[in-house]
Protein backbone atom coordinates (compact mmCIF):
# COMPACT_ATOMS: atom_id res chain seq x y z
CA UNK A 1 0.00 0.00 0.00
CA UNK A 2 1.07 3.27 -0.97
CA UNK A 3 2.85 5.54 2.24
CA UNK A 4 0.17 8.29 1.46
CA UNK A 5 -2.83 5.79 1.45
CA UNK A 6 -1.82 4.13 5.50
CA UNK A 7 -3.98 4.35 8.02
CA UNK A 8 -3.14 3.96 11.91
CA UNK A 9 -4.95 0.89 13.17
CA UNK A 10 -3.59 0.72 17.09
CA UNK A 11 -0.96 0.46 19.50
CA UNK A 12 0.32 -2.88 20.91
CA UNK A 13 2.64 -2.47 24.27
CA UNK A 14 4.50 -4.92 26.13
CA UNK A 15 6.75 -4.12 29.23
CA UNK A 16 9.72 -6.07 29.33
CA UNK A 17 13.04 -6.26 32.13
CA UNK A 18 15.89 -6.34 30.04
CA UNK A 19 18.71 -7.91 31.77
CA UNK A 20 21.70 -5.54 31.98
CA UNK A 21 24.97 -6.90 31.54
CA UNK A 22 26.97 -4.16 33.93
CA UNK A 23 23.94 -2.75 36.28
CA UNK A 24 24.64 1.18 36.72
CA UNK A 25 24.84 2.70 40.00
CA UNK A 26 24.17 6.57 39.75
CA UNK A 27 24.16 9.11 42.44
CA UNK A 28 20.96 9.22 42.79
CA UNK A 29 19.94 5.79 42.20
CA UNK A 30 20.61 2.27 40.62
CA UNK A 31 19.21 0.17 37.63
CA UNK A 32 20.19 -3.90 37.48
CA UNK A 33 17.26 -4.53 34.73
CA UNK A 34 16.16 -2.46 32.18
CA UNK A 35 12.27 -1.37 31.98
CA UNK A 36 11.10 -1.32 28.63
CA UNK A 37 7.79 -0.72 26.88
CA UNK A 38 8.29 -2.17 23.44
CA UNK A 39 5.16 -0.08 21.33
CA UNK A 40 4.19 -1.75 18.11
CA UNK A 41 2.15 1.39 15.85
CA UNK A 42 0.00 -0.71 13.58
CA UNK A 43 -1.12 0.45 10.28
CA UNK A 44 -3.63 -0.75 8.00
CA UNK A 45 -1.10 -1.88 5.38
CA UNK A 46 0.28 -4.42 7.23
CA UNK A 47 3.37 -2.18 8.39
CA UNK A 48 3.83 -2.30 12.21
CA UNK A 49 6.42 0.65 12.90
CA UNK A 50 7.91 0.04 16.39
CA UNK A 51 9.79 2.27 18.96
CA UNK A 52 10.91 1.53 22.88
CA UNK A 53 10.17 3.54 26.20
CA UNK A 54 12.52 3.08 28.90
CA UNK A 55 10.89 3.13 32.33
CA UNK A 56 14.03 3.69 34.57
CA UNK A 57 11.97 1.25 37.09
CA UNK A 58 9.11 -1.48 36.25
CA UNK A 59 7.08 0.20 38.37
CA UNK A 60 6.80 3.66 36.00
CA UNK A 61 5.82 0.83 32.73
CA UNK A 62 1.90 0.47 33.55
CA UNK A 63 1.02 3.66 33.39
CA UNK A 64 3.35 4.84 30.58
CA UNK A 65 1.79 1.70 28.58
CA UNK A 66 -2.13 2.97 29.11
CA UNK A 67 -1.14 6.41 28.18
CA UNK A 68 0.26 5.17 25.00
CA UNK A 69 -2.54 2.83 24.48
CA UNK A 70 -4.96 5.98 24.75
CA UNK A 71 -3.22 7.72 22.55
CA UNK A 72 -3.05 5.07 20.07
CA UNK A 73 -7.04 5.17 20.26
CA UNK A 74 -7.26 9.19 19.87
CA UNK A 75 -5.52 8.64 16.56
CA UNK A 76 -7.04 5.53 15.41
CA UNK A 77 -7.70 5.81 11.33
CA UNK A 78 -5.57 8.88 10.88
CA UNK A 79 -3.03 9.07 8.38
CA UNK A 80 0.93 8.11 9.15
CA UNK A 81 1.69 12.11 8.96
CA UNK A 82 4.43 12.22 12.06
CA UNK A 83 4.02 16.06 12.21
CA UNK A 84 0.29 16.02 12.06
CA UNK A 85 0.37 12.99 14.86
CA UNK A 86 2.29 15.21 16.86
CA UNK A 87 0.14 18.40 16.70
CA UNK A 88 -2.94 16.35 17.62
CA UNK A 89 -1.50 15.04 20.60
CA UNK A 90 0.04 17.80 21.88
CA UNK A 91 -3.21 19.90 21.56
CA UNK A 92 -5.39 16.61 23.16
CA UNK A 93 -3.19 17.26 26.42
CA UNK A 94 -2.98 20.51 26.43
CA UNK A 95 -4.58 20.94 29.78
CA UNK A 96 -2.87 17.87 31.52
CA UNK A 97 0.14 19.25 30.28
CA UNK A 98 2.67 18.02 28.03
CA UNK A 99 5.28 17.31 29.97
CA UNK A 100 7.01 13.86 31.51
CA UNK A 101 4.85 10.46 30.55
CA UNK A 102 2.26 12.63 28.64
CA UNK A 103 5.43 13.58 26.10
CA UNK A 104 6.80 10.05 26.86
CA UNK A 105 4.32 8.80 25.10
CA UNK A 106 3.98 11.65 22.51
CA UNK A 107 7.42 10.88 21.92
CA UNK A 108 7.17 6.59 21.53
CA UNK A 109 4.05 6.83 19.11
CA UNK A 110 5.86 9.89 17.06
CA UNK A 111 9.18 7.19 17.01
CA UNK A 112 7.00 4.03 16.00
CA UNK A 113 5.20 6.72 13.37
CA UNK A 114 8.70 8.03 11.29
CA UNK A 115 9.77 4.46 11.56
CA UNK A 116 6.37 2.77 9.84
CA UNK A 117 6.74 5.44 7.37
CA UNK A 118 10.31 4.85 6.84
CA UNK A 119 9.29 1.29 6.20
CA UNK A 120 6.29 2.43 3.77
CA UNK A 121 9.12 4.06 1.91
CA UNK A 122 11.81 1.79 2.13
CA UNK A 123 14.17 3.86 3.47
CA UNK A 124 16.49 4.14 6.69
CA UNK A 125 15.20 6.95 8.69
CA UNK A 126 18.51 9.21 7.93
CA UNK A 127 17.12 9.18 4.50
CA UNK A 128 13.70 10.30 5.22
CA UNK A 129 15.44 13.34 7.17
CA UNK A 130 17.23 14.42 4.11
CA UNK A 131 20.57 12.98 5.44
CA UNK A 132 23.01 9.64 4.55
CA UNK A 133 23.86 6.66 6.59
CA UNK A 134 28.04 7.41 8.02
CA UNK A 135 29.37 6.34 11.21
CA UNK A 136 28.31 7.89 14.20
CA UNK A 137 30.62 8.69 16.83
CA UNK A 138 30.17 7.57 20.14
CA UNK A 139 30.97 6.72 24.00
CA UNK A 140 30.72 4.09 25.38
CA UNK A 141 27.91 4.97 28.50
CA UNK A 142 27.73 1.39 30.04
CA UNK A 143 28.67 0.42 33.69
CA UNK A 144 31.63 2.72 35.61
CA UNK A 145 28.45 3.61 37.96
CA UNK A 146 29.52 3.80 41.94
CA UNK A 147 31.57 1.67 42.17
CA UNK A 148 34.38 0.47 44.46
CA UNK A 149 38.37 1.90 42.60
CA UNK A 150 39.04 -1.81 41.74
CA UNK A 151 36.13 -3.08 40.38
CA UNK A 152 35.86 0.40 38.44
CA UNK A 153 39.49 0.24 36.85
CA UNK A 154 38.82 -3.36 35.78
CA UNK A 155 35.59 -2.25 34.32
CA UNK A 156 37.09 1.23 32.43
CA UNK A 157 39.67 -1.13 30.99
CA UNK A 158 37.16 -3.72 29.79
CA UNK A 159 34.79 -0.49 28.72
CA UNK A 160 38.04 0.40 26.47
CA UNK A 161 38.57 -3.05 25.06
CA UNK A 162 35.44 -2.86 23.14
CA UNK A 163 37.12 -0.27 20.80
CA UNK A 164 35.43 2.51 22.23
CA UNK A 165 37.64 5.79 21.91
CA UNK A 166 35.44 7.47 24.85
CA UNK A 167 33.95 6.54 28.66
CA UNK A 168 31.26 8.27 30.93
CA UNK A 169 32.57 8.10 34.95
CA UNK A 170 29.09 8.36 37.35
CA UNK A 171 30.00 10.69 40.44
CA UNK A 172 28.22 11.91 43.11
CA UNK A 173 29.55 9.98 46.45
CA UNK A 174 28.89 11.58 50.07
CA UNK A 175 33.02 12.59 50.00
CA UNK A 176 34.10 14.80 47.39
CA UNK A 177 37.57 13.29 47.58
CA UNK A 178 36.51 10.30 47.14
CA UNK A 179 34.90 11.26 43.74
CA UNK A 180 38.60 12.52 42.91
CA UNK A 181 40.27 9.15 43.75
CA UNK A 182 37.90 7.13 41.46
CA UNK A 183 38.52 9.83 38.38
CA UNK A 184 42.00 9.61 38.90
CA UNK A 185 42.14 6.26 38.75
CA UNK A 186 39.85 5.85 35.75
CA UNK A 187 41.82 8.08 33.89
CA UNK A 188 45.49 6.60 34.82
CA UNK A 189 43.84 3.13 33.39
CA UNK A 190 42.66 4.47 30.40
CA UNK A 191 45.89 6.90 29.66
CA UNK A 192 45.32 10.31 28.35
CA UNK A 193 44.40 9.28 24.40
CA UNK A 194 40.53 8.30 25.88
CA UNK A 195 37.75 11.08 26.79
CA UNK A 196 36.52 11.00 29.52
CA UNK A 197 33.07 12.40 30.70
CA UNK A 198 31.38 12.32 33.90
CA UNK A 199 28.18 12.65 35.34
CA UNK A 200 26.32 13.56 38.81
CA UNK A 201 22.62 12.81 37.92
CA UNK A 202 21.47 16.17 39.46
CA UNK A 203 22.68 14.79 43.16
CA UNK A 204 24.31 18.10 43.82
CA UNK A 205 23.90 21.26 45.58
CA UNK A 206 24.64 24.59 43.51
CA UNK A 207 27.55 25.33 46.18
CA UNK A 208 28.67 21.47 46.43
CA UNK A 209 28.86 21.74 42.26
CA UNK A 210 31.04 25.11 42.04
CA UNK A 211 33.26 23.19 45.00
CA UNK A 212 33.79 20.10 43.24
CA UNK A 213 33.80 21.42 40.23
CA UNK A 214 37.05 23.37 40.55
CA UNK A 215 38.08 20.14 41.73
CA UNK A 216 37.90 18.71 38.15
CA UNK A 217 38.63 21.64 36.70
CA UNK A 218 42.13 21.17 38.74
CA UNK A 219 42.38 17.55 37.34
CA UNK A 220 41.76 18.49 34.20
CA UNK A 221 41.05 16.07 31.26
CA UNK A 222 37.57 15.99 31.62
CA UNK A 223 35.00 16.83 28.39
CA UNK A 224 32.01 17.45 30.58
CA UNK A 225 30.15 17.57 33.30
CA UNK A 226 27.08 16.30 33.35
CA UNK A 227 23.92 17.31 35.62
CA UNK A 228 25.57 18.40 38.38
CA UNK A 229 22.83 19.83 40.11
CA UNK A 230 18.66 19.52 39.29
CA UNK A 231 18.14 19.45 35.57
CA UNK A 232 15.76 22.30 35.57
CA UNK A 233 17.55 24.51 37.92
CA UNK A 234 18.78 26.31 34.70
CA UNK A 235 19.67 29.40 37.08
CA UNK A 236 21.96 26.91 38.82
CA UNK A 237 23.95 25.17 36.17
CA UNK A 238 24.31 28.70 34.64
CA UNK A 239 26.21 29.84 37.74
CA UNK A 240 28.10 26.54 37.49
CA UNK A 241 28.62 26.98 33.85
CA UNK A 242 30.22 30.31 33.92
CA UNK A 243 31.89 29.80 37.10
CA UNK A 244 34.03 26.46 35.86
CA UNK A 245 36.14 26.29 32.88
CA UNK A 246 35.07 21.80 32.72
CA UNK A 247 32.02 22.15 30.03
CA UNK A 248 28.46 21.73 31.51
CA UNK A 249 26.48 19.18 29.85
CA UNK A 250 22.67 18.58 30.65
CA UNK A 251 20.16 17.66 28.13
CA UNK A 252 18.63 14.18 28.73
CA UNK A 253 16.09 16.04 31.10
CA UNK A 254 14.39 18.55 28.30
CA UNK A 255 11.20 18.48 28.10
CA UNK A 256 10.99 18.91 24.65
CA UNK A 257 12.12 21.57 22.90
CA UNK A 258 10.30 24.18 24.55
CA UNK A 259 12.26 23.24 27.65
CA UNK A 260 15.71 23.18 26.35
CA UNK A 261 14.90 26.64 24.65
CA UNK A 262 14.67 28.20 28.29
CA UNK A 263 17.62 26.18 29.19
CA UNK A 264 19.31 27.86 26.06
CA UNK A 265 18.09 31.06 26.96
CA UNK A 266 19.29 31.04 30.46
CA UNK A 267 22.44 29.88 29.07
CA UNK A 268 22.54 26.91 31.94
CA UNK A 269 25.31 24.75 29.52
CA UNK A 270 28.04 24.61 27.27
CA UNK A 271 26.38 21.02 25.49
CA UNK A 272 23.43 19.75 25.42
CA UNK A 273 22.03 15.78 25.01
CA UNK A 274 18.43 15.61 24.17
CA UNK A 275 16.75 12.50 25.07
CA UNK A 276 14.47 11.19 22.18
CA UNK A 277 11.67 10.03 24.70
CA UNK A 278 11.90 12.90 26.88
CA UNK A 279 12.46 15.54 24.03
CA UNK A 280 9.29 14.43 21.66
CA UNK A 281 10.62 11.68 19.24
CA UNK A 282 12.37 12.31 15.93
CA UNK A 283 9.80 15.25 15.07
CA UNK A 284 10.79 16.77 18.87
CA UNK A 285 14.96 16.12 17.97
CA UNK A 286 14.41 17.91 14.77
CA UNK A 287 13.29 20.94 16.03
CA UNK A 288 16.14 20.73 19.01
CA UNK A 289 18.73 20.28 16.39
CA UNK A 290 17.88 23.24 15.05
CA UNK A 291 17.95 25.30 18.48
CA UNK A 292 21.17 23.89 19.57
CA UNK A 293 22.40 25.16 15.87
CA UNK A 294 21.47 28.87 16.32
CA UNK A 295 22.62 28.67 19.79
CA UNK A 296 25.85 27.29 18.28
CA UNK A 297 26.14 24.73 20.85
CA UNK A 298 27.42 20.84 20.31
CA UNK A 299 24.75 18.33 20.82
CA UNK A 300 25.09 14.63 21.67
CA UNK A 301 22.11 11.51 22.49
CA UNK A 302 20.87 10.19 25.64
CA UNK A 303 20.59 6.79 25.54
CA UNK A 304 18.35 4.59 22.58
CA UNK A 305 21.27 4.75 20.91
CA UNK A 306 19.40 3.06 17.50
CA UNK A 307 17.47 5.80 16.88
CA UNK A 308 19.73 8.33 17.73
CA UNK A 309 22.21 7.17 15.02
CA UNK A 310 19.89 8.55 12.07
CA UNK A 311 19.18 11.38 14.20
CA UNK A 312 22.92 12.60 15.04
CA UNK A 313 23.56 11.91 11.23
CA UNK A 314 21.47 14.61 10.47
CA UNK A 315 22.34 17.24 13.99
CA UNK A 316 24.24 20.05 12.32
CA UNK A 317 26.34 20.35 15.43
CA UNK A 318 26.39 16.83 16.11
CA UNK A 319 28.57 15.94 18.89
CA UNK A 320 28.47 12.18 20.67
CA UNK A 321 26.07 9.39 20.74
CA UNK A 322 26.04 7.78 24.09
CA UNK A 323 26.43 4.17 23.28
CA UNK A 324 24.37 1.57 25.68
CA UNK A 325 23.09 -1.91 24.76
CA UNK A 326 20.10 -1.86 27.27
CA UNK A 327 17.89 -3.03 24.45
CA UNK A 328 20.08 -5.38 22.85
CA UNK A 329 18.37 -7.99 24.46
CA UNK A 330 14.98 -7.73 22.69
CA UNK A 331 16.29 -6.94 19.31
CA UNK A 332 16.90 -8.57 16.36
CA UNK A 333 19.83 -6.27 15.15
CA UNK A 334 21.20 -4.73 17.57
CA UNK A 335 23.14 -1.39 16.80
CA UNK A 336 26.10 -1.99 15.00
CA UNK A 337 29.54 -0.89 15.87
CA UNK A 338 32.69 -0.16 14.58
CA UNK A 339 35.88 1.02 16.17
CA UNK A 340 33.39 2.89 18.64
CA UNK A 341 31.52 4.56 16.10
CA UNK A 342 27.92 3.02 15.90
CA UNK A 343 26.88 2.51 12.03
CA UNK A 344 23.14 3.19 10.89
CA UNK A 345 21.25 0.68 9.52
CA UNK A 346 20.17 0.51 5.80
CA UNK A 347 17.52 -1.03 6.83
CA UNK A 348 14.10 1.08 6.38
CA UNK A 349 13.22 2.81 9.19
CA UNK A 350 14.96 2.82 12.45
CA UNK A 351 15.55 -0.70 11.63
CA UNK A 352 14.67 -2.29 15.24
CA UNK A 353 12.59 -5.21 15.05
CA UNK A 354 11.84 -7.59 18.65
CA UNK A 355 13.04 -10.86 19.19
CA UNK A 356 9.99 -12.22 20.05
CA UNK A 357 11.14 -15.33 21.86
CA UNK A 358 13.30 -12.73 23.88
CA UNK A 359 10.36 -10.64 24.11
CA UNK A 360 8.47 -13.53 26.24
CA UNK A 361 11.24 -14.39 28.47
CA UNK A 362 11.62 -11.20 29.51
CA UNK A 363 7.85 -10.00 29.69
CA UNK A 364 6.73 -8.05 33.37
C1 LIG B 1 21.38 7.80 32.89
C2 LIG B 1 20.14 8.34 33.02
C3 LIG B 1 19.02 7.52 33.05
C4 LIG B 1 19.18 6.18 32.96
C5 LIG B 1 20.43 5.66 32.84
C6 LIG B 1 21.53 6.46 32.79
C7 LIG B 1 22.60 8.71 32.88
C8 LIG B 1 23.24 8.85 31.53
O1 LIG B 1 22.30 9.97 33.35
O2 LIG B 1 23.41 9.97 31.13
O3 LIG B 1 23.63 7.84 30.98
MG1 LIG C 1 23.27 11.54 32.47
Amino acid sequence: MKANKLRLRGVRVRAVGAPMKRPLATATGSIKVAPLLLVDLQTDGGIVGRSYLFGINAAHLPPMAKLVEAMGEMIKGDALAPFELDRKLRARHTLLGVHNIVLFAISAIDMAAWDALGQALGQPLVRLLGGAPRPVRAYNSKGLGILPLKQLVREAIELVGEGFGALKLRLGRPDAGDDIEALRAVKKAIGTKVTLMVDFNQGLSVNEALRRGRMIDEEGGVLWIEEPVRADDFAGNARIARELATPIQIGENFMGPEQMAQALAAQACDFVMPDAQRIGGVTGWMRAAALAQAAGLEMSSHLFPEVSCHLLAVTPTCHWLEYVDWADAVLEEPAALNKGDVLIPERPGTGMRWNEKAVGRYAL
